[in-house]
């Protein structure tokens, strides 16, 4: 019977050492719940960064899977299948935008976004060719690809990693103004995830998501959401953008639409947008296959059927105001918008880490963020009384 040392011992041998992950070793979820190789349970409060809304193992995702898998599971986009087009309707009609492209990561899909504005640069716009300029914001996290770590700010995510894609203008985040002086006739699209989550839960000054919509329009420049981790109820609506009823020429949906069961992304537009592309010119072996679909089409009835968004708003709040109201000397700030949490520490509690490992011992996983931020994010389905349960454990180690 291995142990939680036995299986350490193998990832450290066999496996490259690209993450440093808590010591614990998950054999099984259920919910808001997990397991680990020797029966202890933990909450889990990281929800796979907001991959696991809808809780582990959803026993109505899980069928939707089982009884697809059985049926046929990919058939290429050479072929049509029967899941695609009802899937492409659903997340239309519940979005509100005309038309969708799927992907499968979330940094392919911000690819895709970022190679449809350039088109649509080079082809509505006029600008001249492989000139077409994305202005995006300083602490940003949109994937780990090359293109897209060319434009992070994060040293540690690119240094080793070029030469690096041009054509990107990074500015402060949450300063329009900033955005507004970087632009030029050459520049396509603004690129901006809503809440930055791994920068920190770093939440922009109210009415910049309504001031890039603006600004875009007065420039004939494309907004791009990247809504991968803060879309699919997390904050407390359905997108983040709906927080300031902003309505992005692209939005960039991931994680929680494959349930946690399967990688399943998608970007979504306009026809006048989307529709620039032409048979052949962008896809993926996977895209769009009938099992991801089905999988999606599913998780995306469980978030509208169990209500997720409005929990995520209702117990957010109770969650964050919880948290506020700890007397810590170690808090310099709790942020947040509905279920995506982060608590600030200050400089002198030592940083984040040992926080997790404490909070770990007492059952619950988080993970820190930028050294010193505990993220707290839970699936959607959580209740009250386990909120409660965390809280006391919560303040226990932080006090
Ligand atoms: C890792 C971070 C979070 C994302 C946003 C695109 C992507 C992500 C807003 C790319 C992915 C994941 C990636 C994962 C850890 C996690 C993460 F810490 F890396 F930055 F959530 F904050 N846009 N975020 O958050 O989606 O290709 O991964 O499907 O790479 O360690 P992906």
């Amino acid at each position: 019977m291995m142990k939680t040392a036995d299986y350490i011992r193998l990832s450290e041998q066999y496996g490259a050492h690209n993450y440093k992950p808590l010591d614990v070793v998950l054999e099984r979820g259920e919910g808001v719940w997990v397991y680990d190789v020797e029966g202890k349970k933990y909450l889990d409060c990281l929800s796979a960064y907001s991959a696991l809304n809808q809780g582990h193992v959803h026993p109505t995702i899980l069928k939707a899977l089982i009884d697809q898998a059985e049926k046929i599971s990919l058939t290429s986009r050479a072929f049509r299948n029967d899941q695609l087009p009802l899937f492409y309707k659903e997340l239309a009609e519940l979005s509100g935008y005309e038309m969708v492209i799927p992907m499968n990561s979330g940094a392919e899909a911000v690819e895709t976004a970022l190679k449809v504005a350039r088109k649509w640069a080079y082809m509505v716009k006029k600008v001249p060719r492989h000139q077409a300029e994305i202005i995006v914001a300083d602490g940003n996290f949109h994937g780990r690809t090359i293109s897209i770590v060319s434009f992070s700010s994060e040293e540690f995510y690119k240094d080793d990693f070029g030469p690096f894609t041009p054509g990107f203008i990074s500015v402060p985040y949450g300063d329009i103004q900033a955005i507004q002086a970087a632009i030029t006739p050459n520049t396509a699209a603004i690129l901006i995830e809503p809440i930055q989550g791994e920068g920190g839960v770093i939440i922009p000054p109210e009415g910049y998501l309504k001031a890039i919509r603006q600004t875009c329009n007065q420039n004939n420049v494309l907004f791009i959401a990247d809504e991968i981790q803060t879309g699919l109820g997390r904050t407390g609506k359905l997108f983040a953008c709906d927080h300031e009823n902003v309505r992005p020429d692209l939005m960039v949906l991931g994680k929680a639409l494959g349930g946690g069961f399967y990688p399943v992304s998608a970007v979504l537009s306009s026809r006048a947008i989307l529709g620039l592309l032409q048979p052949g010119e962008h896809g993926s072996t996977f895209g769009g296959n009938p099992l991801a679909a089905a999988v999606a089409r599913a998780s995306l009835r469980v978030i509208v059927d169990e209500h997720l968004t409005e929990n995520a708003a209702t117990l957010g709040e109770y969650f964050r105001d919880q948290l506020a109201e700890i007397p810590s000397k170690h808090i310099k700030e709790v942020r947040g918008k509905g279920l995506l949490i982060g608590v600030e520490l200050k400089p002198e509690a030592g940083g984040a880490r040992k926080y997790c490992e404490k909070l770990q011992e007492e059952g619950i996983l988080a993970k820190e963020t930028h050294e010193t931020t505990i993220r707290f994010a839970p699936p959607l389905i959580i209740d009250q009384p386990t909120i409660d349960w965390a809280l006391d454990k919560i303040r226990n180690i932080l006090l």
